[in-house]
């Protein structure tokens, strides 16, 4: 099969626990409209349904604990509207990736899931919905307990991620019910996969589940793939990388703790992180679960959060998903924001629309210093890095190649810069902020505010539609 398209300049976002509905109006509305490539959305097949666990709603959580295959009525939406948000995302050349939940079913207990099938840990009856495929007792295993040694290999992939029965992906009609589910998505035009826990699949089970997909309708190529692996000296990062990209930890531990701590002169020539190259890295600055578990800088940090994702997409390395999710305060269980009642469902299960301007949906993606950005790297796409000025330990400026140029602030006072640059001499609009800026014979000088960025790019030069804040823009 061809190889999947994966052009530089891509920028992901994940919208954690939007609906359907919702994720299609933000690909035709914002998203391709300002450059962002794809969206990763939360696991879409049935799942377990918990109830006002620990003083929450349905936690977030119930979602990586899937019941069957089937896409019907999910709290995030039908079948139907998952099919039509992939079409409405596609026509505006924004693809949708999956996470896709390959290496484990339900934790301990039984009920009933959301889209109406019984389950109990090790006994999925179906499948499908249509009664041709379920898994018994025998597709889990061969380990039956959690993993306790996560310094041995054999454990940490055979045996129980936090108590959740262990698909045994050994067995190759487990791995075809694995592809049967895949390809049902990319049929439908899905264009590729974050594929939750990888680590805790055995490389070779990957190799075989995510190398032998069909191809996606639409884009071309074979479905894109994003192993997440928290990589350690066990199982290391690049276990993972003959087979796709790799979820990037040490990379988001070492630019969102620089950031945080307003230490990122030295920000401009990045090692491979983990041992990943750019082209095999997936990095991010948080994502659902360190937000939760392991705050290092959040949308709770404010500017230096927004700073910080603006950097990783004015960098080259890497490709970069942008987290956008909801407002969860201190309690790391609660589930998205909900409707009421409706048709019988209590409360907490269905949810409700985005809307970002209520502060209930974080939506940092559309944060002004965020929201421009994406067309940055889609202008600046290979261009190479050229560090133009430091200024302490919290002020680094830098050019992409003759395509654009940027400056970082991670300090509370405003940066007055002059630069050399190798952007063409002209005006352009500030795609991380307000404002604009002029390049004049090789230089440009711009106020770079207080925890904020400047950054110019190719096809952000204004004609004459500067907004009129620049005194030097001919009329
Ligand atoms: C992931 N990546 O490897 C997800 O990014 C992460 O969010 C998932 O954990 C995990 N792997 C399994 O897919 C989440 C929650 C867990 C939750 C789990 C299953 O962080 O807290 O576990 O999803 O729903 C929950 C309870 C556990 C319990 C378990 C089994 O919190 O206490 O042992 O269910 O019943
Ligand atoms: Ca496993």
């Amino acid at each position: 099969a061809a190889a999947p398209v994966t052009p530089d300049g891509e920028t992901l976002v994940q919208l954690f626990q939007w609906n359907w509905d919702s994720v299609a109006a933000e690909c035709e509305n914002f998203l391709g409209p300002n450059g962002f490539s794809g969206v990763q959305v939360s696991p879409p097949q049935e799942h377990v349904v918990i109830p006002f666990a620990e003083g929450g709603n349905h936690p977030w959580w119930q979602d990586y604990q899937p019941v069957s295959y089937r896409l019907d009525n999910t709290r995030r939406g039908t079948a139907d509207e998952f099919a039509a948000m992939v079409a409405t995302c596609r026509d505006s050349g924004v693809r949708i990736y999956v996470d896709a939940v390959v290496n484990h079913t339900t934790g301990d207990g039984s009920g009933v899931g959301s889209a109406g099938t019984a389950w109990s840990k090790y006994e999925h009856p179906d499948l499908f919905g249509d009664s041709t495929a379920s898994y018994d007792r025998d597709d889990f295993g061969p380990c039956y307990e959690e993993i306790a040694n996560w310094n041995d290999k054999e454990e940490v992939q055979n045996c129980q991620l936090v108590g959740l029965a262990d698909l045994n992906t050994a067995d190759p009609q487990v791995r075809d019910h694995l592809k049967r589910y895949l390809n049902g998505l990319v049929d439908l035009g899905v264009g590729g996969f974050r594929v939750d826990a990888a680590k805790h699949v055995p490389e070779a089970h990957i190799a075989d589940i995510f190398g032998n997909l069909n191809t996606v309708p639409g884009f071309g190529g074979t479905p894109r793939v994003f192993h997440e692996v928290y990589g350690d000296a066990t199982v290391p990062y690049t276990a993972y990388a003959p087979y796709g990209e790799v979820t990037n930890f040490d990379y988001q531990r070492d630019v969102a703790g620089k950031f945080k701590d307003g230490n990122i002169a030295g920000l401009a020539q990045l090692p491979d992180y983990g041992g990943l190259t750019s082209d095999q890295a997936t990095v991010f600055i948080d994502n659902h679960d360190t937000q939760r578990y392991h705050p290092t800088l959040t949308y709770k940090d404010g500017d230096r959060y927004h700073l910080a994702t603006a950097f990783m997409l004015a960098h080259p390395y890497g490709t970069p998903v942008v987290t956008s999710g909801y407002d969860f305060g201190d309690n790391v269980t609660e589930g998205p924001p909900s409707v009421g009642n409706v048709g019988g469902n209590p409360a907490g299960w269905i949810t409700e629309d985005t809307d970002c301007s209520t502060g209930a949906w974080v939506c940092s993606h559309r944060h002004p210093t965020v929201a421009g950005m994406a067309g940055f790297r889609a202008s600046t796409g290979s261009a190479g890095l050229t560090q133009r000025a430091t200024d302490g330990s919290g002020r680094l400026a830098f050019d992409r190649g003759a395509r654009g140029f940027a400056a970082f602030n991670a300090t509370g006072s405003a940066w007055q810069l002059t630069a050399a640059t190798s952007l063409p001499d002209g005006t352009y609009d500030n795609a991380a902020g307000g404002g604009t800026a002029t390049v004049s014979g090789g230089s440009v000088t711009v106020q770079v505010p207080a925890n904020g960025a400047v950054a110019l790019h190719v096809d952000g030069e204004c004609e004459d539609d500067c907004g009129g804040t620049d005194p030097g823009t001919p009329g």
